[in-house]
């Protein structure tokens, strides 16, 4: 296949980008560099210093003989990306050129509308690009399981079957986030959904919980080759972020009581999730939702599990309950269904104390890069 891999410089584009090529896949890799200026712009750079995509991809072909074509540029460039598109003619685009943090987008007003610009002029571009080039060309899109919130209801794998005064329809199931970043995932399904309908397009949207790890198959053979790993509060997820403060000895932040259950996802896994939903296309005229997760648990769990393992590596972790920053709710219900990626023939890696431990022997490593100011900032959701 010609995969186009969009945001391909990022914390999933890189380890996409070395899967698929890996397989013999002919790649094609896009970024503008936003994730890597945002750092700089925040003070909030990640634990390793990656290079440049075109030194990875360089890298990579030394290694192993491959080769990754590499374009930096903006995909709310249209023309930009039309070019890309009609250039290479691919079979698979896989969208992850979005702003994927939470924090970042509640920042303040600019920070909010460069999010609400970026992420949706982007799927609009990928959804006119694939029309205007080649309609059947099947958009993978990185969606989050934040979109359905944590309803007090089980939730399904993207749509619902609704009976209603004695007649019954199909439809999204219901979506309610709670931040700004996570609205904008509404409203590219909608969007997608939505051009799925007028033009015919084949579109999966995964629903992703919050991924932690930096080592796959591929990146492993070299450190340079690892992806971004970020601990601060803006761009690293929990999991990573608790490896780090134990690692430097900070308390485990948890925000409020820590009952806050999400769908959590090995790195390893979303490569994995991402590859079946780009060998297995849906219909012309689908939008197919999985719910790409391995299991569940809370935040106060994930402490008690960092501290377990952090204290066998000789570690002092103590944890704390910090006053929570966000608006959210912090002991719910929560029972997503997540069997579509399973069915198609996913093989879960869970977060075990081996995988942990992998963590802490990385974070370790570079012990004396960690920024302890970056961890914890406070940006208040009101
Ligand atoms: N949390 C803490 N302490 C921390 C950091 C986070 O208690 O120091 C809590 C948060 O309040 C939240 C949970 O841990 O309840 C997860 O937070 P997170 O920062 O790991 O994840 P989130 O902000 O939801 O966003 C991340 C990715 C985003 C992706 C999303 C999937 O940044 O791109 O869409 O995970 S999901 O959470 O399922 O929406």
């Amino acid at each position: 296949m010609r995969v186009l891999i969009l945001g391909a410089d990022g914390y999933l584009g890189w380890p996409t980008c070395l899967y698929f090529s890996e397989r013999g896949h002919e790649v094609i890799g896009v970024d503008n560099y936003f994730r890597r200026r945002a750092c700089l712009e925040l003070d909030c750079e990640p634990l390793n210093s990656p290079p440049n995509l075109q030194q990875r991809a360089k890298l990579w072909q030394e290694l192993t003989g491959r080769e990754i074509a590499v374009h930096v540029g903006d995909v709310t460039d249209y023309h930009f990306l039309k070019e890309i598109f009609a250039r290479y003619q691919p079979e698979v685009v896989i969208h992850y050129a979005e702003q994927p943090s939470a924090p970042y987008s509640m920042i303040d007003r600019d920070h909010a509308a460069f999010t609400l610009k970026n992420n949706l002029l982007s799927t609009l571009n990928v959804a006119y690009a694939v029309k205007e080039t080649n309609p059947s060309c099947h958009i993978v899109k990185l969606g989050t399981m934040g979109e359905y919130g944590t309803p007090n209801i089980d939730i399904e794998e993207g749509w619902i079957e609704i009976e209603h005064k004695g007649r019954k329809d199909r439809f999204l199931f219901p979506r309610q986030a709670s931040s700004l970043y996570h609205t904008t995932k509404i409203q590219d399904t909608d969007l997608l959904w939505f051009y799925v309908r007028t033009w015919g397009l084949r579109v999966t949207d995964l629903m992703q919980g919050p991924v932690y790890g930096i080592f796959t198959e591929e990146t492993s053979r070299d450190e340079r080759l690892l992806p971004h790993f970020n601990y601060d509060e803006i761009f690293g997820t929990v999991v990573n972020r608790f490896v780090v403060q134990a690692v430097a000895g900070h308390p485990l932040t948890i925000y409020g009581k820590g009952g806050q259950i999400r769908g959590y996802i090995n790195l390893r896994d979303t490569l994995q999730c991402v590859y079946l939903a780009a060998t297995h296309s849906p219909k012309t005229g689908e939008l197919r939702i999985f719910n790409q997760i391995t299991e569940t648990f809370s935040v106060r769990e994930l402490a008690d599990k960092v501290k377990r393992v952090g204290e066998k590596r000789g570690h002092k972790v103590e944890v704390t309950h910090l006053e929570n920053p966000r608006a959210e709710a912090e002991e719910h219900y929560y029972n997503p269904t997540y069997t579509g990626l399973k069915e198609l023939g996913l093989t879960p890696h869970y977060l075990t104390d081996e995988v942990l431990e992998e963590m802490f022997a990385f974070v370790e490593r570079h012990l004396e890069k960690i920024v302890t100011k970056r961890i914890f900032r406070g940006v208040k959701w009101k």
